[in-house]
């Protein structure tokens, strides 16, 4: 075989040639009866052909590398998968790794046709659990997904996640891949650290970000520092129900500096969470009256705080009936969790971002946007100080503030703009650099040194990322235990990277390969998404999920998750009237919807229950009645309900809107509104 592109430079240039070759001789093999047969593709690749590939894509030895590590052939199915934060879309991007291949997009805050996401009567209810006061919201800004866990590892059952814009949380229920519910919080107006989980998913963690008077109370700015606050809500998930029980979660109360990032406790440090902050400066803008502005009034101290909170205590104190009660939510008082010890402040430099505790829950990484190093405290050392009264102090609403140097461990100096850290498992960590667009790789010291060899907190390498870089992900890289491989850094905006698309360019994924050790980082693949702005995801083990291919049973409600108790039957469908109601019975099967004709009345209310009979699992129907906004997606075994008044006369056609057979063109019925 001919070396064309300097393969000798890499130490692993021939394994890469013999890999490609067997990569493309698997492929060939498995397209042998359509494209000629095998002889003939090992003739193929022996001939050079596939050199000759290369060489006219003037692709590099590393480029092939890439290719042979990325490429999963067709019927292959990835190793991983990522949840990723829709971000404006209000929806949940699934995608493979490490062939970057999108999946599925869910929808959660905003509606999504194909999959009737907001289409049907009974998903129109769950996002107006999003509806904040009543007003419905059709955008969100997806931030941060959570994978639910057992034990600190992820179980592969749920998924939450927030949006920041409006203070929300919302279920997904991996068996189907459909949001179950929308929550609205209701003692604030934005959100940031959520959600997070505790190790077995007891509480989903929603931490505030800007402050402001709590509820639907107005107080001037210039009340600021008396009646705004911050927050962070334990919203109690309920397992068994599948949903979060408000009346069982509850918030608790905190100054007004804007929390940022959250992460809870694990292993020794389970029961605990961790809330960032910035701007405890309380700068309230106003730069049009010659204050500061905000960018300069809240990053004038060098330390903001890390809150510390207590949640078993916290839980004991709201158990005891100590909260208050704000539109409907408990809430513990400020005083009462000051007074308590339930909160305590550490300083941390230099406008925090990142908290991201290490794999054994001992070390806690914090990021300063504006401050080259990460800072890594102790818990141990936290909880001494706290329990020895090691205290530098108190703030303004009397939470006691930890001595700086009794918590802390390391700092250890990566490069400018330090924001989110994920962990591998061999004893390193990953930060992203916002300003150096770059994500460094560090080995972990004390009690998390690893296998790597490398001198305890240690930069080892960075490697540059393409543009901005804000979160990054590594496998199962914020859990107990890490897999490494894999890390994707989630970079914002892609300048030069791809076709312009006009100016506002996509975002872009880089698949970077952590395999190694020591200074061997590789840039494996860009995936860019012209959906913006993913700020987190995570990634699980593929085997982990055990999604459902086709509902249970025939006549399944997937918001009960049981059988729906208006579910047709064969031989069961019938048009019948009571008065001015008319009641559908339907059922949806290849290629008919029975019954083909519905005669109402205008103004009539019209209940139609539609149950797709199906069990094979490529038998998806649509629903689509024009006019009305419906839009149904029946997958096999689905049954739903949607009622409405008939207020548009005229003659309509009923009609599935899935390819789903030859004959899918004729799956139509008459709906016709006599005046
Ligand atoms: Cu964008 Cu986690 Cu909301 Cu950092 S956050 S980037
Ligand atoms: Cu059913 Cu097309």
């Amino acid at each position: 075989m001919k070396r064309s592109t300097g393969a000798s430079r890499r130490r692993s240039g021939p394994g890469v040639w013999a890999i490609i070759g067997l990569a493309v001789l698997a492929t060939g093999l498995g397209w042998a009866a359509g494209c000629g047969s095998a002889p003939e593709i090992v003739s193929k690749v022996a001939s050079g052909d596939t050199d000759a590939v290369i060489a006219a894509r003037g692709l590099t030895p590393d480029d092939v590398y890439a290719a042979v590590k990325t490429f999963v052939p067709t019927g292959q199915k990835d190793d991983y998968v990522m949840f990723s934060s829709g971000g404006h879309s209000g929806q949940v991007f699934v995608i493979g790794v490490p062939s970057m291949r999108l999946l599925k997009v869910i929808g959660v805050y905003t509606p999504e046709p194909w999959q009737g996401w907001g289409y049907s009567d009974e998903t129109r209810a769950v996002l107006a659990g999003g509806n904040v006061r009543g007003k419905e919201i059709n955008w969100a800004d997806t931030h941060h997904p959570a994978l639910s866990e057992t034990g600190g590892e992820y179980d592969g059952e749920w998924l939450f996640i927030n949006d920041k814009a409006q203070a929300r949380v919302a279920v997904i229920d991996l068996r189907d891949f459909e949001t179950k519910q929308i929550l609205n919080n209701p003692i604030t107006t934005s959100d940031h650290g959520g959600t997070f989980v505790t190790p077995d998913t007891e509480w989903v963690i929603e931490g505030g970000q800007y402050a402001a008077p709590l509820g639907t109370a107005y107080a001037s700015i210039d009340k600021y520092a008396e009646e705004y606050r911050g927050m962070v809500t334990f919203w109690k998930f309920d397992r068994q129900a599948g949903r979060i029980d408000p009346d069982r979660s509850f918030a608790m109360e905190l100054p007004p500096y804007w929390q940022d990032l959250c992460d809870a406790g694990k292993l020794v440090s389970d029961g605990w969470v961790f809330c960032n902050s910035f701007n405890t400066e309380m700068a309230t803008g106003g730069i049009e009256e010659d204050n500061p502005p905000f960018e300069a009034g809240a990053s004038q101290r060098d330390m903001d705080y890390l809150h510390v909170i207590d949640l078993k205590k916290a839980e004991e104190l709201v158990a005891a009936g100590e909260t208050v009660t704000v539109e409907g939510m408990k809430m513990l008082p400020l005083d009462v969790s000051a007074a308590n010890g339930v909160l305590h402040f550490v300083p941390e430099p230099k406008s925090p971002h990142g908290v991201d505790l290490t794999p054994n829950g001992e070390y806690l990484v914090i990021s300063g946007k504006l401050d080259p190093h990460v800072t890594v405290f102790s818990f141990e050392k936290i909880r001494q100080a706290i329990a020895d009264g090691a205290f530098s102090g108190t703030d303004d609403y009397g939470v006691n503030i930890v001595d700086f140097d009794a918590a802390l461990e390391k700092q250890i100096e990566l490069g400018l703009g330090p924001l989110h850290t994920q962990f591998d498992d061999k004893g390193y960590a990953y930060t992203s650099l916002f300003l150096d667009t770059a994500v460094a790789r560090w080995s972990l010291g004390g009690k998390s040194a690893g296998s790597h060899g490398d001198p305890d907190w240690t930069l080892i390498e960075k490697i540059p990322v393409h543009y901005n870089v804000g979160h990054i992900v590594a496998a199962e890289g914020d859990t107990v235990s890490p897999d490494g491989g894999y890390l994707v850094a989630l970079n914002k905006w892609s300048i030069d990277r791809f076709l312009t698309v006009g100016p506002l360019h996509p975002q872009n994924f880089q698949l970077i390969d952590i395999a190694g050790t020591g200074e061997s980082m590789k840039l494996l693949y860009d995936m860019p998404i012209g959906v913006g702005e993913p700020h987190y995801v995570q990634m699980i083990k593929a085997d982990k999920l055990k999604a459902w291919e086709i509902y249970p049973e025939i006549g399944w409600n997937p918001l009960t998750q049981s059988k729906d108790e208006h579910a047709v039957m064969i031989g069961e469908e019938k048009v019948e009237r009571r008065g001015n109601t008319v009641e559908v019975w339907m059922t949806a099967v290849r290629s008919h919807f029975t019954p083909e004709r519905v005669n109402v009345r205008k103004g009539d209310n019209v209940i139609w229950h539609i149950t797709n009979i199906e069990s094979a699992k490529d038998a998806t129907h649509g629903f689509a009645l024009p006019g009305y906004n419906y839009n149904l997606s029946l997958e096999p075994g689905e049954s739903t309900t949607i009622e409405f008044e008939a207020d548009l006369g005229g003659v309509f056609t009923y009609y599935c809107s899935e390819f789903c057979s030859a004959l899918h063109l004729e799956m139509v019925g008459y709906f016709l509104v006599a005046p």
